[in-house]
């Protein structure tokens, strides 16, 4: 177990059906991201996939502390907190399969979707560190516009060493942001360890370089991740600005599907696995120390098969994308005519006769 600075797995205020919704959405998680794997093997995922295997304490605890309202910016290992936050797992299905009918119609791939007007997930972009300007500036206006609003941000221990995240969160603190930095520290940020791109021996310790509280917390706690994000939460609701919270976790996985993690023993795999999965902890708390049938576990279990088969069969049956379409949306012009192409300026049309070769082929 990690070294944090909170008493581990501290009891919070979270009734018996908090505690096995907990527990139905890390499964949930884990369920749909092993099927994302099948799938991934079939060629049916288009482009990468991203894994939280053994961090879905982190993801699920902390999303679980915000209310519908709140805006959540999510990243790669952060499947679990997008569907405690509403996204279901047919769209996750949809997207990864690049459907025609997925949230961003085959324009994005992964959980790179968002639900700015009614979950308020903030759709993620790649480049590490760049959400936490933008959810500072999201925050901002919760703020100006006196709404009891927060948001929740999530980096990894890569993202941390970037000029984005330095200047948004020094950007949060000083504006008093009602903003929650979550810093998933998971030992890798691909193949380096957080040891040769940070001098600093806990991520914690930024928040005091900019006058806000930092805390470390067992990320593989899900009750510990979810007392420490809820409380962050009041804080910041109550107008207490931002907290930086470093969940100690670890990558089980490669990168992505594609990575061997060829620079991570098997030793140090197998010994989180076995002495540090969230779920399991999580299982022996619950049938422990709050007296829940391993049945009623089980049961969830067998729900959450049976919703992840469903979605599946209707993800698989959902249409391709439609070739045409993918002119429309992508700027703010749209595409008035399929088979013409525009650039620049919108109320110009440039035939197939005028296009440049160097465009390519239209096939749509
Ligand atoms: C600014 C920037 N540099 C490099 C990359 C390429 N890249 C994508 S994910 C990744 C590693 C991320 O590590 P970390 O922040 O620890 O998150 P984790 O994948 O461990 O959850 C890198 C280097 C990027 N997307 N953006
Ligand atoms: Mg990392």
């Amino acid at each position: 177990m990690a070294d944090t600075d909170t008493t581990p797995g501290a009891p919070s205020a979270l009734t018996a059906e908090d505690r096995l919704a907990l527990y139905r959405w890390m499964r949930l998680t884990r369920t749909l991201e092993e099927r994302l794997v099948a799938l991934y093997r079939q060629t049916k995922v288009v482009g990468g996939l991203f894994r939280s295997l053994g961090q879905e304490g982190c993801a699920v605890g902390s999303a679980y502390a915000l209310q519908r309202t709140d805006a959540m910016s999510p990243l790669i290992r952060n499947l679990g907190s997008m569907l405690v936050k509403g996204a279901t797992p047919l769209e996750v299905l949809r997207q990864y399969m690049a459907k025609g009918d997925s949230p961003t119609r085959g324009r994005e791939l992964n959980i790179h979707f968002g639900d700015v007007q009614d979950r308020h997930f903030v759709g993620q972009i790649s480049h590490l560190g760049d959400m936490v300007p933008v959810m500072a500036g999201i925050t901002l206006t919760f703020r100006l516009r006196g709404e009891a609003r927060v948001g929740l941000v999530y980096v990894g221990d890569g993202a941390t060493s970037t000029g984005a995240f330095h200047e948004g969160v020094n950007f949060a603190a000083v504006q008093r942001c009602p903003l929650v930095v979550v810093v998933e520290n998971n030992g890798y940020a691909y193949s380096t360890p957080t040891a040769q791109q940070c001098a600093a021996e806990r991520l914690a310790d930024k928040g005091a370089g900019y006058g806000i509280p930092g805390v470390r917390v067992d990320g593989n706690d899900v009750l510990a991740m979810h007392a420490v994000t809820a409380e962050a939460v009041a804080r910041a609701r109550a107008g207490g600005g931002p907290t930086l919270i470093e969940a100690m976790t670890f990558r089980r996985k490669g990168h992505a599907e594609h990575d061997n993690q060829s620079y991570v023993t098997a030793e140090e795999i197998a010994h989180w696995a076995e002495t540090n999965d969230p779920i399991d902890r999580y299982v022996a708390r619950l049938t422990g120390e709050f007296g829940v049938a391993a049945a009623d576990l089980e049961a969830i279990d067998a729900a959450v098969a049976v919703e992840v088969d469903e979605a599946t069969d209707l993800a698989e049956a959902s249409p391709p994308c439609d070739g045409p379409d993918a002119l429309v949306g992508v700027y703010a012009e749209p595409a008035r005519m399929p088979g013409l192409w525009y650039r620049g300026d919108a109320s110009r049309a440039v035939t197939e006769h005028e296009r440049p070769a160097s465009w390519g082929t239209h096939d749509g």
